[in-house]
């Protein structure tokens, strides 16, 4: 039975309680007031009035907002950019591809300033939706990227440094062309994994067809700022460098599909059409500026958010309530947790293949100040249920719930095989 004694003495309970003292959000901080006489009182209540609505005018006058889509390959950090630029762990990130399954619209709000990005799901062919999803071409997975663009202000690509194919994906050039209208940056992200930045120097003409904001990229040094001082001998050898830009490319035989296609959202072209239609281009000039980051470490995250909050729009009101962090369902949220935990420790043909679902959401009550969070792992085989028992750590999923929701959490996880619970011996945790 997976909660038999000496597994709970393991500390790999199944079962998580965390007591978490709420705290209180900045409108329900109650105000100070200090001992004082009833004129003086009037007159500061007056006084008040009069600052506070002038306050509330000013500031609304001065709101900014920016809805950013965040777009990209798999598994590219995505997810963990989102997370960083909202300061919150509301996106379930895996070292998996295929994670995000859906847009999530996210927001942080500072200030006079509210920064809405929406993370959506790495840019996969239909093909590999349907056979190792099992999902319809209907699916968000495939239909959410275009979805998160047209309602953009800013397109955010993600770039993996570390992946060997140095041009920007096909389908996020189809994505570029087509909203070619929608401002954009690049963001090379997971830095921390280079060992030499200098390698950045040659990436950037690549991918930006050697330009940025409008103007040719001068490579100086000064130009890569936080990343190090660059090394000149690195810079040679870039003249002979083919970069590639969006004239050059669609050559006259291609402007027929390429017409054809730009009348398309990106999941209703072919694979292989944009694949035919961007063979040859390697960057995207139309870039208005390039980041360098890493999600891991924060590194070069609050400059992103900076240039973001730049380009911010005046709005008159908020688009979406100051303290709100999502507007995902937080059950559909949880379960998208849950599987990211699962892709997290297992190999892929199992964890894809895991079905999970809330069987109990118990609110606080008189007994029990936690939310009680039952999820089940439904596994089509004996074998694949005993695995995910001995590898999954629902202690750290109930964290990531508990500091999500803001509030006590009692997570756990019932892993079932054909309708029933899984057990598991003592001794088969140790065979892992
Ligand atoms: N070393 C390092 N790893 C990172 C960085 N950013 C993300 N990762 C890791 O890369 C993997 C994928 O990150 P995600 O944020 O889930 O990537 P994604 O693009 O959202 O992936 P999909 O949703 O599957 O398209 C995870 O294991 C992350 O921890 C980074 O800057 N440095
Ligand atoms: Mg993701």
């Amino acid at each position: 039975m997976i909660s038999s004694n000496s597994w709970l003495k393991s500390h790999r309970s199944f079962l998580l309680t965390i007591r978490y003292l709420r705290q209180r959000s900045k409108s329900q901080v109650p105000f100070h007031e200090s001992p004082s006489t009833s004129s003086d009182h009037e007159r500061s209540t007056r006084t008040n009035e009069t600052v506070d609505d002038r306050t509330i005018e000013e500031s609304t006058t001065k709101r900014k907002a920016l809805q950013v889509a965040v777009i990209g390959t798999p598994n590219v950090g995505k997810s963990a950019i989102t997370n960083c630029l909202v300061k919150s762990e509301v996106c379930p990130v895996s070292r998996l591809i295929d994670t995000t399954r859906s847009n999530l619209l996210t927001s942080l709000t500072e200030e006079d300033f509210q920064l809405v990005v929406v993370d959506s799901p790495g840019l996969i062919r239909v093909e590999h939706a349907k056979k190792d999803i099992g999902v319809h071409p209907t699916a968000s997975i495939i239909t959410d990227p275009d979805k998160a663009v047209e309602k953009a202000e800013h397109i955010v690509v993600v770039y993996d440094c570390t992946h060997p194919g140095r041009y920007i994906h096909h389908r996020v050039m189809h994505m570029l062309h087509r909203n070619s209208h929608i401002p954009s940056s690049l963001v090379i992200n997971k830095v921390d994994l280079l060992k030499d930045r200098s390698q950045l120097l040659h990436l950037t003409p690549i991918l930006t067809a050697g330009k940025v904001g409008g103007e040719a990229i001068a490579l100086k040094p000064a130009h890569i700022g936080k990343l190090g001082v660059v090394n000149p001998k690195h810079l040679k050898g870039l003249r002979e460098m083919r970069i590639h830009t969006k004239d050059e490319n669609i050559s006259p035989e291609l402007q027929g599909l390429y017409r054809e296609l730009m009348d398309k959202p990106t999941h209703k072209c072919n694979w292989s059409d944009t694949k035919r239609l961007f063979l040859n281009t390697l960057g995207w000039p139309n870039f208005d500026s390039v980041f360098y980051v890493s999600a891991l470490t924060g590194e070069g995250i609050d400059g992103l958010r900076d240039h973001l909050s730049k380009l911010a729009n005046t709005v008159n009101m908020w688009r979406y309530e100051e303290d709100i962090i999502t507007n995902k369902n937080m059950h559909d949220l949880c379960i998208e947790h849950v599987r990211a935990a699962l892709l997290d420790c297992l190999p892929g043909d199992i964890a894809y293949r895991l079905k999970v679902r809330i069987v109990e959401w118990m609110p606080p009550d008189d007994s029990n100040e936690s939310l009680r969070i039952v999820t089940e792992v439904d596994c089509e085989k004996a074998r694949w249920g005993k695995l995910v028992a001995r590898r999954v750590q629902p202690d750290e999923v109930g964290q990531r719930l508990q500091s999500l929701l803001n509030q006590p959490v009692m997570f756990q996880v019932h892993i079932k095989h054909k309708g029933k619970l899984v057990i598991v011996e003592d001794e088969e945790f140790e065979s892992d």
